[in-house]
């Protein structure tokens, strides 16, 4: 079963939450940290929160906005639309993301797919300073702007 919907998760306090998942299956708890069951949303709207945040995406299109915790965000494939807010974020790159904003703060961008990503000219990737990336990831960097 394919959830269908564009529903937006709000978060005005984290409540004890530390990760938000929308990977999980139609129906299941959403969000761990909590005692609320939260289930199929597809976006994130947790710009309110100051405690870092780990979120997890769907494969299709997630809104994911983080708030000024050092957050990790995996947007699991797909048009994402990903904006980590302050703080030191840690984003994965697919490479199909409509848009990735680091915001403020020394920013991690860690590749999922082979990509040639130009920090000198990342108008689709402004806030990001860095790049990692996974062991199964091959791609070549142009550090222009970075290391000089
Ligand atoms: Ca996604
Ligand atoms: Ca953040």
């Amino acid at each position: 079963m394919v959830a269908i919907g564009a529903d937006t998760l709000v978060l005005s306090t984290a409540a004890g939450i530390t990760s938000v998942n929308f990977a999980v299956a139609a129906g299941l708890d959403q969000t761990v940290g909590d005692t609320v069951s939260v289930s199929n949303f597809e976006n994130l709207d947790a710009s309110a929160l100051a405690s870092a945040l780990t979120v997890t995406g769907s494969a299709a299109a997630n809104t994911i906005t983080t708030g000024g915790g050092n957050d990790a965000i995996d947007g699991g494939g797909g048009a994402d639309i990903i904006a980590a807010g302050a703080g030191n974020d840690t984003v994965f790159y697919y490479g199909t993301e409509t848009s990735i904003d680091g915001g403020t703060g020394t920013n991690t961008l860690t590749l999922r797919t082979a990509a040639t990503v130009n920090l000198a000219t990342r108008t689709r990737l402004p806030g990001i300073q860095r790049l990692s990336r996974t062991s199964r990831t091959s791609m070549r960097r142009r550090w222009r702007s970075a290391s000089r």
